[in-house]
């Protein structure tokens, strides 16, 4: 916890004046059911997108960061009141590993309809708040922005944020923009299962620490 406490002092007295019941992270996905018993209870909308997901993901079932690129960058190439200069692999491994809740590497049905449903929530989060319809959110629309998808930071969390994903401008574009909301939520996710008696602080030991950062 020491070495731990060492390394993100300065990032925790940076957000220790935000009260994390502000956070509204998703519900998180449910976990997995014996297959034949999910399709048995689904509803016609849970079906349609089984069918989708079936296509999307190949035979075993599963997406893996090189076919949620593929799939994110074919969907955005039909849009161009987005700037996006495409989702790179990188951005599409850490946002495997942080929506992989059962650990397999890949994304399963529920993991990539909760992250799908998220991604088109962002979407029309992001063009509602690109006020000057510039097709990038600007470091002025940013705050409404993450305010509107259930974050609302505190300034210093949002120069942090326009420093690790905004351009030299301080514009983020739309695969940033989901690339960073992704981490976020999911942290936030994270940070509430910890939090059992929901105390607004966590204590982790080194292991659990480096778990937790180190496949994201
Ligand atoms: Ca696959
Ligand atoms: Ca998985
Ligand atoms: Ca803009």
């Amino acid at each position: 916890m020491n070495l731990a406490k060492k390394l993100i002092g300065g990032f925790a007295s940076i957000i220790s004046n935000i009260d994390p019941k502000d956070f509204v992270p998703s519900d998180p996905p449910p976990p997995r059911r014996p297959l034949v018993y999910a399709e048995a209870h689904e509803s016609d909308e849970e079906q349609q997108f089984r069918r989708v997901f079936h296509r999307l993901a190949g035979d075993d079932m599963e997406v893996s960061p090189v076919e949620l690129m593929n799939i994110l960058n074919k969907i955005l190439g039909k849009h161009d009141d987005m700037k996006t200069d495409g989702f790179s692999i990188e951005s599409c491994r850490s946002m495997v590993a942080v929506m992989d809740s059962d650990s397999t590497g890949k994304l399963g049905f529920h993991e990539f309809k909760y992250l799908w449903n998220n991604i088109k929530r962002w979407q029309g989060i992001y063009k509602s708040h690109d006020a000057d319809r510039s097709g990038v959110i600007s470091s002025s629309e940013l705050p409404r922005a993450f305010k509107a998808a259930g974050f609302p930071l505190n300034d210093q969390l949002f120069q942090l944020i326009i420093r690790r994903y905004s351009d030299e401008h301080g514009d983020m574009d739309f695969d940033n923009f989901v690339g960073c909301l992704v981490r976020l939520d999911a942290m936030c996710r994270a940070f509430k299962t910890l939090d059992k008696g929901n105390s607004g602080s966590i204590s982790l030991d080194i292991k659990e620490w480096l778990q937790l950062t180190m496949y994201s």
